[in-house]
């Protein structure tokens, strides 16, 4: 996509709703004159305003634009009307990795390490930059057409109730000094990173046949050096891409599917 002054609804060719975000709808779209596949997350006004959201998102936006490294979804550009603000935002093909794990049951080694490498590399990222606690979550993690993982932050976390299950809630990632409402640092995203490996490797196993799965002596050794109660014995994430069994394990390239795997980005029906 160009960079361009000023977009509009008329740039794009409109494609299939792909999703509820926290302040609105997100659809696939289509940049008309590059062809290039977009999410666009249209925001009506009168939602923000409601929430006095507004200085809120202009300071996220701003944010989330000088981000640019491979695993942090890109926001390419934003613009508004009368009625809407619009996000054009990367479009993740493979979806939501929560179901992608949902659907597997568990993840093997080299798949849950290449994630947590890529999340540790995503949040050293953010951390040099200044910005902490990127509210890690199952529900805030997408895949794009070579299943390389993509932190979607910001209020892409309005679920449903009914589906919720103490797996994806809320609370059950954060960090205990966070949950006691303590002070914290970058520190509580290490303790998230923790307990997203626990849970690609250990916890989805089948309720109906529980046989634990086998995990390997260096997987648990990260684990336990992530989920530390006092934060500041918690791995740094220097170690966490240095520690062994990320080294043996993960894909340099951040892309763990077989490659016969690759489907090509399927253009929006009209
Ligand atoms: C600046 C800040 C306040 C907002 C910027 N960030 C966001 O708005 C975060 N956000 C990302 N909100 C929604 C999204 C989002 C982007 C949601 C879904 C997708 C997305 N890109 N691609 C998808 C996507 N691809 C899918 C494929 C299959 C099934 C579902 C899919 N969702």
């Amino acid at each position: 996509m160009a960079t361009r002054e000023e977009w509009s609804m008329s740039d794009f060719e409109i494609g299939k709703y792909i999703g509820e975000g926290k302040f609105g709808k997100v659809y696939l779209a289509r940049e008309k004159q590059s062809g290039y596949v977009v999410a666009l997350k249209v925001i009506f006004k009168p939602k923000l305003e409601k929430y006095r959201f507004h200085p809120h998102l202009r300071r996220e936006i701003e944010i989330q634009r000088d981000l640019d490294h491979p695993n942090v979804l890109r926001l390419f550009a934003w613009f508004h009307d009368e009625e809407k603000v619009v996000l054009v935002l990367e479009y993740a093909a493979r979806g939501e990795l929560y179901k992608v794990l949902r659907a597997a049951g568990r993840f093997d080694e080299r798949t849950a390490a290449t994630y947590v490498a890529s999340l540790a590399g995503a949040l050293a990222y953010c951390h040099k930059k200044g910005i902490i606690h990127r509210d890690i979550k199952p529900e805030n993690l997408l895949l794009d057409l070579e299943g390389r993982l993509k932190i979607a932050d910001f209020g892409w976390a309005a679920r449903s109730n009914a589906k919720r299950h103490t797996l994806c809630g809320t609370i059950d990632y954060l960090a205990p000094e966070m949950v006691e409402k303590k002070a914290h640092d970058h520190a509580v995203d290490n303790w998230t990173l923790g307990i997203l490996c626990y849970e690609y490797l250990i916890v989805t196993v089948d309720w109906a046949f529980p046989s634990t799965p086998r995990v390997s002596s260096e997987a648990k050794d990260l684990i336990s050096k992530l989920l530390v109660k006092d934060s500041s014995k918690r791995l740094c994430l220097e170690d966490i891409m240095k520690h062994p069994w990320i080294q043996k394990n993960a894909e340099p390239s951040g892309s763990c599917i077989k490659h016969k795997d690759v489907t090509r980005a399927k253009v929006i029906d009209k």
